[in-house]
C-alpha cells in the first residue's frame, strides 16, 4: 500500500515529469525522484528521446547516497536497450532497494518485464501510486502503445450560437488574445498539427506555434489533400517543422514533383468515397511516431473524424458572441430525433481565458 508519503514523493516525480511536455515526444513524460531517510536525494526528468531517462538523471544526482534508497518513478523502469540502456538494471546496479511506480508501460517491448527484473533482483515494487494523474500526462504515447493510433485533439473556436463561421467564411477573429495564446501553447505540445486542404487554401495558415521561446522539437505539418491542391508556395512551407501530405494514389503527378520540391513529404493514404480512410491516416502517423494531434480543421474536416470515432478530446474555445443564424455550424452531425441518441460529452476542465471560455471535452462511453 502507497503511504502519505509515497503519495506525496509521487505527486513530485509527477511535476518533474511535466517539464518534457513540449520535448519528450516521441517518447513519454516520465519523472523520477530519490529518496533516502525522508529526503530527496536526486530527480530527474525525461527531457528528449535519445537524452537520459528520468531513472538514470536522478542516479547521477544521488551518486553513491543511492544505495538503499527508493526510487518513485512515474513510469514502470524500461528493461530494453532502445536509444539508451535499461533503467531497471541501473536501479538495481546503484542499490536502489525499494521502486514505487505510477504505472506500467504499455510498450511492448518493456510491458511488466521492468516490474519482472527489478523484483527477481530483490527490490520491493509498489504499483498503482497516482496512475491516474500518470495516465493524464501521456494520453498520445498512451494511446499509440495501446490502440496504435494517436491522441487526437480536435481545436475549434466557435461563438455561443455554435458557429465557427459567418456565411461567408470569415472567421478571423472570434475569441481575444488570451485564448490564441493559449493554443499557441496546446500547438508547442503536440506531435502534429493536422488541417485539410480547405483550411490551407481558405486561410494560408502558417501552422507553426508562436511562441518567444524557440522550441526543441517542432510539431509535424499534416495536411489531408487528396488531390494534392496545396499550393508550393503555401506559408507553412516557410515555418519550422517538417510537412507530411496525405494524398490518394491518383493524384496529379506534376503537383507531387512541384511539392517534394517545397520540402514536403508525400503519403499515399487509401481513400473511401467520403474522402481519405481516417483509419489508414490515423496508423500511419502511428507508425510514425505521432504522439499527439491537434486538429485544426474546419467543420467538415472535424465532422468526418467525428464520424469516424476518431476525436478522443474537444478543446472548444467559446467566444461570447453571436454569428447568427445562417453562419457555419461547429460541427454537422446528426439529424437526431431522440436526445437518448445524441452524442454526450464529458466536461474534463473549463476555463476563462480573457473574455472567452476553454473546454476541454472527451467524448461520453455509451
Ligand atoms: C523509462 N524512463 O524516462 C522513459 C521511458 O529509445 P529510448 O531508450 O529512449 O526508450 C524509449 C522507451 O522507453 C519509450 O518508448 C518508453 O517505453 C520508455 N520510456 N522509460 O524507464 C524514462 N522516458
Ligand atoms: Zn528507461
Amino acid at each position: 500500500m502507497a503511504t502519505e508519503q509515497d503519495l506525496a514523493f509521487m505527486a513530485e516525480a509527477l511535476v518533474l515529469a511535466e517539464q518534457g511536455l513540449y520535448s519528450a515526444h516521441p517518447n513519454p513524460c516520465v519523472g523520477a525522484v530519490l529518496v533516502k531517510d525522508g529526503r530527496v536525494i536526486g530527480r530527474g526528468a525525461h527531457l528528449q528521446a535519445g537524452e537520459s531517462h528520468a531513472e538514470v538523471l536522478a542516479l547521477e544526482e544521488a551518486g553513491a547516497a543511492a544505495r538503499g534508497a527508493t526510487a518513485y518513478v512515474t513510469l514502470e523502469p524500461c528493461c530494453h536497450y532502445g536509444r539508451t540502456p535499461p533503467c531497471a538494471d541501473a536501479l538495481i546496479a546503484a542499490g536502489i532497494t525499494r521502486v514505487v511506480i505510477a504505472m506500467r508501460d504499455p510498450n511492448p517491448l518493456v510491458a511488466g518485464r521492468g516490474v519482472e527484473r527489478l523484483r527477481a533482483a530483490g527490490v520491493a515494487v509498489e504499483e498503482g501510486c497516482l496512475e491516474a494523474a500518470a495516465e493524464a500526462l501521456n494520453p498520445g504515447f498512451l494511446r499509440r502503445m495501446r490502440h496504435g493510433r494517436p491522441w487526437m485533439r480536435l481545436k475549434q473556436a466557435m461563438s455561443l450560437d455554435g458557429r465557427v463561421a459567418l456565411a461567408n467564411g470569415q472567421s478571423q477573429w472570434l475569441t481575444g488574445e488570451a485564448a490564441r495564446a493559449d493554443v499557441q501553447q496546446e500547438r508547442a505540445r503536440a506531435s502534429a498539427i493536422l488541417v485539410g486542404i480547405g483550411t490551407v487554401l481558405a486561410d494560408n495558415p502558417r501552422l507553426a506555434p508562436r511562441l518567444e521561446t524557440p522550441l526543441r522539437r517542432y510539431p509535424v505539418k499534416v495536411i489531408v489533400d487528396s488531390h494534392l491542391r496545396t499550393p508550393p508556395d503555401a506559408a507553412l512551407f516557410g515555418t519550422p517543422g517538417a510537412v507530411w501530405i496525405f494524398h490518394r494514389q491518383d493524384a496529379p503527378v506534376a503537383a507531387r514533383a512541384a511539392l517534394c520540391a517545397a520540402g514536403a513529404e508525400l503519403l499515399f493514404c487509401r481513400s473511401t468515397v467520403q474522402g481519405l480512410d481516417w483509419q489508414e491516416v490515423t496508423s500511419m502517423l502511428a507508425e510514425r511516431q505521432i504522439n499527439e494531434v491537434l486538429v485544426e480543421a474546419g467543420p467538415g474536416v472535424a465532422a468526418s473524424l467525428f464520424a469516424a470515432g476518431l476525436i478522443d478530446e474537444w478543446l472548444l474555445y467559446v467566444a461570447p458572441l453571436l454569428l447568427g443564424r445562417d453562419a457555419r455550424p461547429v460541427l454537422a452531425t446528426g439529424p437526431y430525433s431522440d436526445l437518448a441518441e445524441v452524442p454526450r460529452w464529458s466536461v474534463i476542465q473549463s476555463s476563462r481565458l480573457g473574455n472567452d471560455i476553454k473546454w476541454t471535452l472527451r467524448p461520453q462511453e455509451r
